[in-house]
């Protein structure tokens, strides 16, 4: 099977999307509410018409499930995904003009570096693992995967990023902001489905990236509760195609996507003992990689 329906949803934002002036100064063309599903028995979803960085996708998902929100250890992983934030605040409150990599450098070898100027707020390791409430804090991913175990037909396998008294303290508030479990069939041969909502889909950048990470949290949660995994569904808010994307996306648009690959995830206890070379991606077939310029 075929991720298709990818490309349909940017023709459909060119199509229908109307140019908007955005908050980062670059402008995209927007449409706002639209559905993407995924049949997870058909492969895993990671896209073929560009090459998609799954170790990158990896290390982040595992730095959300240590409950973490600074970037060094992703920057010790060699991963630069969330570096363009802490960077732009280091240059504006300090007039330093430092270069990413003498950045990364710092933030990797120096402690009280990294503390000061690596961390990011409570992004999503902290509202995962670690939501505040009044009667103390919250694991919701401990909660989750004991609730898919325990009462797997519940429909309250609720996780929420989106903690509205801390919004202003998070570098980026969370894009995808929630996400809800589904359980159909009987302990033995059950099956999980996911649902997550963006509020807010850069669509050539982002959004290949989120299908993929969100696919591979499925899989490791249906691990963890024994079921086998059905059906992946983005909801999305704000869908945009930045203008400084149209080329790649058009480009994109010109290529046949190929077969899905095969992921495999070596199996643990728990689902916070995961290690980055436990997911191995089999028989990617992808067009060559397309860069762009990500928008701060
Ligand atoms: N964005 C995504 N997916 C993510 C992520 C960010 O698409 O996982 F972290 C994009 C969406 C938007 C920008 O283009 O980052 C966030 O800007 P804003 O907060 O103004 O919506």
């Amino acid at each position: 099977a075929q991720m298709r329906q990818y490309l349909d949803y940017l023709q459909d934002i060119l199509d229908h999307g109307t140019r908007h002036e955005d908050r980062t100064g670059t402008g995209t063309i927007r449409v706002f509410g639209r559905q993407l599903r995924f049949d997870l028995t058909e492969g895993f979803p990671l896209l073929t018409t560009k090459r998609v960085w799954m170790r990158g996708v990896t290390e982040e998902l595992l730095w959300f499930l240590r409950g973490e929100t600074n970037i060094q250890s992703l920057v010790q992983a060699d991963v630069s995904i969330w570096t363009d934030w802490p960077l732009q605040r280091y240059r504006d409150e300090t007039g330093d003009e430092i270069s990413q990599e003498a950045f990364e450098e710092r933030i990797a070898t120096d402690d009280a570096f990294a503390e000061r100027w690596g961390d990011l707020g409570p992004v999503y390791g902290t509202q995962w693992r670690d939501f505040e409430g009044p009667e103390g804090r919250v694991d919701q991913i401990e909660r989750l995967v004991r609730g898919l175990r325990e009462t797997p037909h519940s429909r309250r396998h609720v996780v929420s990023a989106w903690h509205p008294a801390q919004i202003e303290d998070a570098a980026l508030p969370p894009c995808h902001y929630a996400f809800q479990c589904f359980v159909e069939g009987e302990p033995g041969d059950g099956r999980l489905s996911l649902m997550w909502q963006q509020r807010s889909v850069d669509s050539f950048l982002g959004l290949p990236f989120n299908i993929a990470s969100y696919a591979l949290l499925t899989r490791m949660l249906a691990q963890q509760a024994g079921l086998t995994p059905h059906e992946l569904i983005f909801n999305g808010g704000d869908c945009h195609i930045y203008q400084n994307h149209v080329e790649q996306v058009e480009e994109q648009l010109t290529r046949t996507p190929y077969d899905r690959p095969t992921l495999r995830l070596r199996q643990r206890d728990s689902i916070f003992e995961h290690a980055a070379d436990d997911v191995t991606i089999e028989d990617y077939e992808h067009h060559p990689a397309l860069t762009a310029p990500i928008a701060v």
